[in-house]
């Protein structure tokens, strides 16, 4: 007589959810008992990894990855990357361990008191089977909620007593859409307006690469002769961003913003919120005369936009259908911006020395995953992303995502065959959050990069502090911090850069290395301004 725990193995081999990342308990065990061969468990040290290990896996494969959490404790540590996945637009099924059934009118010891409550509103479904036998039937809805659009995390509590319960017959194995098309009334009158538009301007978010839609993009800008911006903070690259038309990522603040769209009476915006702002710089949304378009999957990032009138659809599709309305024009296309100067030497060096080093030797099909918060500008400047699926941040703005992120991107690109180098960017405070993700990277053998720059403060913070006139916050210093020791007891090989000009060295052997390798590389602790 077949088990839950048998009918739902069957049913995750049928969706292809074969690897498993979490951290174990006393109430994941019986479901991780016995773990079939064919089966992988992705071991993080704790729950932060685990969530944003499985949120790169299911960037790159494109695809829902299950992630396995310790009842209420493991589920509040995931809480900071599940926040991320949400905006990141990841599918997960996150799974949570609950006491057995016939305990907890008592509240016994690791009970998740309202294990459906705990994760919202970070997840698009939360539940606890009502029966044992639904379990293997839940997750086959949870897998249609996280992959059908907008995707994004959705939770299952699981109480441990369930998985030896005679099963029901299997549920039905079920392929829902991934993306849907616009409506093609409104698409028209879309196109109509880009047509007659004296100088119109693209924003494009990271949706464009979620839906593989780079070609599109690029040919619906060149047959506008428009200008490109990166919507503010995106959290994946939308455009080839050595592209004439490039113009580099909007500020994330109310009135510059504006003011870099100024002379443009028409803004489409596709698959990015309107707006992601971040400091409060009050102004209007958008110049005097100049109208905004905003194409989305997401009906709710439709309805609270400030401004602009909205198309729901899939990015690629609702390119590919402009495209196909769209005119040739007679503007000329827009001139390209231009090279940035070389970098100023200084000693220590600045972040925008060391990140020219990095581009000069770049490897041409790397992936960037950045969590440097007060470089990011200098990062993006110097190294411009030229392929899809390619950086990768997060959207959230909370800290603990890049060095797991980092370790389910690096396995995602093995298990494709591609091996495609992984270079995470993380600041020195950063780097804390999810630091264990080393071990989980080292225990993979998996060569992932991690340049850290290492200004031993919070510039970020520091910079926000004088933009906002806050003088005197605490614990905005990182002294007594050694790096090398850290990465070194995970298990990782170190190398400091103390000049821009060693990195090229010390990339090139950490490429070749058979894991994970941490470069601290010393910069300057000067404060940038924040916008
Ligand atoms: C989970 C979380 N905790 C705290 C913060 C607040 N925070 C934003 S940036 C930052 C400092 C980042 O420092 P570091 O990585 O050294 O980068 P730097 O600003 O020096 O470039 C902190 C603590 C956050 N964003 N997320």
């Amino acid at each position: 007589m077949a088990t839950v725990r048998d009918t739902t193995y069957e049913l995750l081999r049928a969706l292809g959810l074969t690897t498993v990342f979490g951290n174990p308990g006393s109430t994941e065990q019986p479901f991780l008992q016995d773990f079939p061969a064919d089966f992988r468990y992705v071991h993080a040290l704790q729950e932060a990894s685990a969530v944003a290990m499985a949120d790169g896996y299911a960037q790159v494969t494109g695809r829902p990855a299950h992630v396995n959490l310790h009842t209420a404790p493991g589920t509040g540590n995931g809480m900071g990357n599940l926040v991320t996945a949400w905006h990141n637009r990841t599918p997960l099924i996150v799974t949570a361990g609950q006491q057995s059934r016939e305990m907890l009118l008592t509240e016994p010891r690791l009970t998740s008191r309202a294990p459906t409550e705990l994760p919202q509103p970070y997840v698009k479904w939360s539940y606890e089977p009502v029966r044992a036998q639904d379990i293997p039937a839940a997750f086959m809805r949870a897998y249609a909620i996280a992959a059908q659009p907008p995707s994004g995390p959705v939770f299952l509590s699981l109480p441990l007593d369930d998985w030896s319960q005679p099963a029901d017959p299997p549920p039905a194995v079920r392929t829902v859409a991934t993306r849907f098309g616009p409506d093609p009334e409104r698409l028209r009158e879309f196109a109509a307006l880009l047509a007659a538009s004296r100088s119109p301007v693209l924003v494009l978010g990271a949706a464009v690469d979620r839906a593989e839609a780079w070609p599109v993009a690029v040919a619906v800008a060149e047959r506008l002769a428009a200008p490109v911006w990166s919507a503010p903070a995106p959290e994946r690259a939308a455009f080839p961003e050595r592209h004439p038309h490039y113009r580099g990522v909007l500020p994330f603040a109310i009135a510059p913003l504006a003011e870099k769209l100024r002379g443009h009476d028409l803004v489409l915006v596709v698959g990015a919120p309107v707006f992601r702002y971040y400091p409060h710089v009050p102004g209007a949304h958008l110049p005097d005369g100049t109208r905004l378009l905003h194409v989305t999957d997401d009906p709710e990032e439709a309805a609270r936009a400030p401004v602009g009138d909205s198309l729901l659809g899939d990015a690629g599709l609702t390119l590919a259908a402009l495209l196909d309305l769209l005119p040739e024009t007679d503007r000329p296309a827009p001139e390209p911006r231009p090279e940035a100067g070389p970098p100023q030497p200084a000693d220590p060096p600045d972040a925008d020395a060391l990140f020219a080093a990095l581009a000069a030797c770049w490897p041409a099909d790397g992936i960037l995953v950045q969590e440097s918060p007060s470089n990011l500008a200098a990062l993006r400047r110097r190294l411009p992303t030229a392929r899809p699926a390619s950086y990768f941040t997060m959207a959230s703005g909370g800290l603990g995502y890049g060095l797991p992120a980092a370790v389910g991107i690096a396995l995602a690109e093995r298990d494709a065959g591609r091996d495609r180098p992984v270079v995470v960017v993380i600041g020195d405070g950063s780097f804390h959050y999810s630091v264990q993700a080393l071990w989980t990277a080292a225990r993979l053998r998996l060569p992932i990069v991690v340049l850290v720059p290492v200004n031993r403060q919070y510039t970020i913070l520091k910079s926000f502090a004088e933009l906002k006139h806050t003088p005197g916050v605490p614990g905005l210093d990182l002294p007594g911090l050694d790096l090398t020791a850290i990465a070194q007891g995970y298990g990782c090989a170190t190398r400091v850069v103390g000049t821009p000009d060693e990195l090229p060295d010390a990339l090139a052997a950490a490429l070749r290395a058979e894991g994970p390798t941490v470069l601290p590389a010393p910069i300057s602790a000067e404060v940038p301004r924040i916008l």
